[in-house]
């Protein structure tokens, strides 16, 4: 049986969903890769991958015998903003690499993560639509727009199946973010955890899409093992959990941690956060292929807190 390639294993959705492969498919059916010396899943087959290397991803496709790809290396929209032409070339040479590796090596299916940065100041600031204005203002946001474009044509042209979600922003404490504007509500758990105040680089009252990594993780399954002929939305589908605002998030932890204390500091990713949505209308998803978050917000609060406490006891 052809094997499971993820791409960018060491990373925050990754170092999850390649556990999640793993329970799904088996060890020896996964294949871990990202730019590091070394992987982060000692059961899995690990492979040294720059994805903007495209000689060296044909390798391992090869190597691998490789059917399916999960593409999840990039650059997000904090980092994307300090160091544009990097993240450029990263999701987009990244993306283009994958895509014709998929095209030569007539892989099965391709996973690749869009996100909320796609949509911007003129897309509905509450429910917005899975079709409709879209003028991100990030590098990282126009990478995302632009990439899902490109897995549209290559479905369209070459009849591939290409599968993609607009990630919220994701929660998680099993691997750092890569630099992103959602990660403010990463810290401020972190922070709560290790008895420590908390500085949040967005305003109290900034409410953004956000989703606990569990839930995007069965997405991402539940949407690849989806039938086909279910999949009727092109493109990249909108996927919700719930939203909140910083001083939401620190009014919960507060409950749970009476001393936690939080200032806010708004600095530049303040104005990325006010060209995203606040909601996310995933109506396809959930019509298309049963969609439905698992996790409430205070769930997510609570177990992410008991997941660090038992890391720094
Ligand atoms: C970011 O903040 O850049 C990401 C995203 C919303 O895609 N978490």
């Amino acid at each position: 049986m052809k094997k499971i390639l993820v791409i960018g294993a060491n990373g925050q959705i990754g170092t999850e969903l390649a556990t999640a492969l793993v329970k799904v498919h088996g060890a020896k059916q996964v294949v871990a890769s990202d730019i590091q010396p070394a992987g982060k899943h000692p059961e899995l087959s690990y492979e040294t991958l720059d994805v903007t290397d495209a000689k060296r991803l044909a390798e391992v496709v090869r190597q691998h015998d490789i059917g399916e790809i999960y593409h999840l290396a990039a650059a997000l929209s904090a980092k994307g903003e300090e160091h544009p032409e990097w993240a450029w070339n990263l999701n987009m040479t990244g993306l283009l690499n994958v895509l014709e590796v998929a095209r030569q090596a007539k892989l099965a299916k391709v996973f690749w993560p869009s996100s909320i940065a796609a949509f911007g100041p003129s897309t509905p600031r509450d429910n917005a639509p899975q079709i409709g204005p879209m003028d991100p203002k990030t590098v990282y946001g126009i990478s995302k727009l632009a990439g899902e474009h490109w897995c549209t044509w290559y479905a369209e042209k070459y009849g591939m199946d290409i599968r993609s979600l607009r990630y919220p922003g994701l929660i998680s404490y099993s691997a750092e973010p890569g630099g992103g504007t959602t990660d403010y509500a990463i810290q401020a758990l972190f922070a709560a955890a290790a008895g420590s105040d908390f500085t949040s680089f967005l305003d109290a009252d900034s409410t953004l899409p956000m989703m606990y990594m569990p839930d995007a993780v069965r997405a991402t399954i539940e949407l690849m093992s989806a039938p086909k002929e279910n999949l009727k939305t092109p493109g990249s589908y909108n996927l919700a959990a719930w939203s909140f605002s910083p001083g939401e998030l620190v009014a919960i932890i507060k409950q749970r941690c009476a001393s936690f204390e939080a200032t806010y500091k708004p600095d530049f990713r303040q104005g990325i956060a006010d060209a995203w949505p606040r909601s996310i209308d995933d109506s396809s998803a959930r019509q298309d292929w049963a969609w439905a978050p698992a996790y409430s917000l205070v769930e997510m609060v609570d177990d992410m807190l008991m997941h660090l406490a038992t890391r720094n006891p």
